[in-house]
């Protein structure tokens, strides 16, 4: 008999397996990549269905081959992919029996869900479904005041007289279809919770708090969990999930909630957008997003780095350069991250520390050129040694120059391991 999880919370198996993981990849794939100007282009630009029409009279990706995607993250030592099911724009990537507004409806004509599923699994993949709760196309969807283009009165009006709960049978019917036509699914990315605050010009903003009655959350998650008992659940329903999800930027340190330690992903794209934007040239370079990626298991949490495919289905040379480097660093060290946990020790300054059972690894973000003394460590270390090519690192400990030097300067600690580093970072 297994132990059934309970009905709010994933089980512990579960939330062992995502920690493990570590790093992910997001596919942000929809509409949105024919204009290739951001994700939110039907909202920035304030498009109206006509306007948006002929992306949906184009789609057709004729390069589209999942497993070209699913290959690149495990090469990038990523351990699961999340993809947009729908986006904003409520276009769906499955032939959906409750809407005519998907992909095969669209000169492709047929599902992109399904072959996703079996290229991830197939390169040993968990999988992700994204699923906005929003809808900038379903006509019951209820007055949108993020969405500008619903700010005149006219359309105010207009929507007034929508029924919200239609809107949310169709999120619900929808999410059931995603749960049983593709097997075991591993997360449930819903997007997103309205902020809560005020427009600036003090009409009530987005942040009505009514997220969970229109959407019906904890029905929604209940069901989740009913068709797929493994299932986690991310923290964007407006009620507690398994995971929150700190959207382009690093916690702190590790993620609290009512004062105890929650499960965290870190979502961070590879430039200015989700969605493809063809002249966005403000990409990361990839030592940032390692980084980023060591920052996130320093702290216990994940990272889940985005791709946003091109209209024609495939990821663009910048994005496939980036994953091949931060590959090839994830070949050398991929031992610090899989599977690792946060250190007891403090790291020292532009360090940070991941420890997987007893070893301990220190990462460096800009390297010492010489040594490197960890106060606190003396006599703790048995042996150290360079990661990318296990040459050993001499250690000293207590080093009396070390010593004297503390010591003039008020005594830091007397238990000081010294390492000795190359000059030249490795
Ligand atoms: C946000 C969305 O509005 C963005 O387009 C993107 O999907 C990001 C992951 O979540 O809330």
């Amino acid at each position: 008999m297994t132990d059934a999880p309970p009905p709010n919370k994933a089980s512990t198996a579960s939330v062992e397996k995502f920690r493990d993981w570590r790093f992910g990849l997001f596919i942000h794939w929809g509409l949105y990549s024919l204009p290739a100007r951001h994700e939110w282009v039907k909202n920035r630009e304030r498009l109206t269905d006509e306007d948006y029409q002929p992306y949906f009279d184009h789609f057709e990706p004729d390069l589209y081959d999942p497993r070209k995607w699913a290959k690149a993250a495990r090469e990038a030592g990523m351990r699961y992919a999340v993809l947009t099911t729908k986006h904003h724009e409520g276009f769906c990537l499955w032939d959906s029996s409750v809407s005519d507004y998907t992909v095969a409806k669209t000169p492709w004509g047929k599902d992109l869900v399904g072959p996703f599923v079996e290229a991830c699994r197939a390169e040993g993949l968990g999988v992700g479904f994204y699923h906005s709760l929003i809808d900038w196309h379903h006509p019951e969807f209820p007055i949108d005041v993020v969405h500008p283009q619903r700010y005149d009165e006219e359309a105010q009006a207009k929507a007034a007289g929508r029924d919200v709960q239609v809107y949310a049978d169709y999120l619900h019917a929808q999410t059931r279809e995603l749960l049983t036509r593709y097997g075991p699914i591993d997360i449930m990315w819903f997007d997103f919770s309205y902020p809560n605050r005020l427009r600036e010009d003090g009409l009530p903003g987005p942040g009505n708090g009514k997220g969970k009655d229109e959407w019906r959350s904890e029905e929604l998650m209940a069901m989740c969990r009913e068709l797929q008992p493994d299932i986690l659940i991310n923290d964007r329903l407006d009620i507690p999930g398994d995971f929150v999800t700190p959207e382009q930027y690093q916690p702190d340190g590790p993620m609290m909630r009512d004062g105890q330690p929650v499960l965290w992903e870190a979502c961070q794209t590879l430039n200015g957008s989700w969605g493809y934007d063809r002249d966005n040239l403000d990409w990361k370079s990839p030592e940032m997003l390692v980084k980023m990626l060591v920052d996130s298991v320093s702290k216990d949490g994940n990272l889940l780095l985005n791709v946003g495919p091109t209209g024609r289905g495939e990821f663009d040379p910048r994005a496939l350069d980036t994953l091949a480097t931060i590959g090839e660093w994830m070949r050398l060290h991929e031992r610090s991250i899989r599977g690792a946990r946060p250190s007891e020790y403090t790291a020292p300054v532009d360090c940070r520390f991941t420890q997987k059972g007893d070893r301990l690894y220190l990462h460096f973000f800009s390297w010492p050129m010489g040594h490197i003394h960890l106060p606190g460590l003396a006599g703790k270390v048995k042996y150290a040694q360079l990661l990318n090519d296990a040459s050993e690192i001499k250690r000293i400990v207590n080093d009396p120059e070390q010593t004297a030097q503390n010591t003039r300067m008020g005594g830091v600690s007397a238990d000081i391991l010294t390492l000795d580093l190359p000059t030249q970072k490795p």
